[in-house]
């Protein structure tokens, strides 16, 4: 398992931190090395570019991005890097996040994004990590003792009802 960070979580502004903090959490529990960055594909649009393109060279392989309103960042990232990424809508005051959901998952045919539910940065980060499982054998024994742990907690608190 190398060092470096696997993961780039990236956010269009600080106020997405709150929410990207989930993905980090779930990464660095199954011991995914990450980086947690500002990247905003409008205020920083060279920032963005300059990221995309030396991502892979830097070693990361999966790259989650979130931003809310008009968010371009994830799409903007997949147009840059054959890396996958995915998009985390971001909630929004007004819209509630669907301007988010939408500007995020409508992706024109050959540049695609893979797009979790509304503030669903957990599953951002299981996402991720099952790409690496594939790859890295200590996440994929992390997120099977995972996937087990929280099948015997849900069983753990219902009565059972199977003779
Ligand atoms: C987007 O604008 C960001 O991803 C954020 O969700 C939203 C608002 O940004 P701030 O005004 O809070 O910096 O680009």
């Amino acid at each position: 398992m190398p060092d470096r960070p696997l993961v780039g979580v990236l956010g269009g502004s600080k106020s997405d931190f709150p929410i990207l903090e989930k993905a980090v959490a779930i990464l660095t529990q199954l011991g995914i090395a990450n980086e947690l960055l500002v990247v905003s594909a409008h205020r920083t649009p060279d920032r963005l570019f300059a990221y995309a393109e030396q991502a892979a060279g830097r070693g990361i392989e999966v790259i989650i991005a979130g931003a809310g309103g008009a968010a371009h960042l994830p799409g903007m990232l997949a147009a840059k890097t054959h890396l996958p990424v995915i998009g985390v809508p971001i909630p929004t005051e007004h819209l509630k996040g669907l301007d988010s959901l939408l500007s995020i998952v409508q992706m024109p045919r050959g540049i695609p994004v893979a797009t979790v539910a509304i503030g669903g940065a957990e599953n951002a980060g299981l996402l991720a990590a099952q790409i690496l499982a594939g790859r890295y054998e200590p996440i994929r024994e992390r997120l099977l003792q995972f996937r087990s742990d929280q099948t015997d907690r849900v069983a753990a608190e219902q009565p059972a009802f199977l003779a």
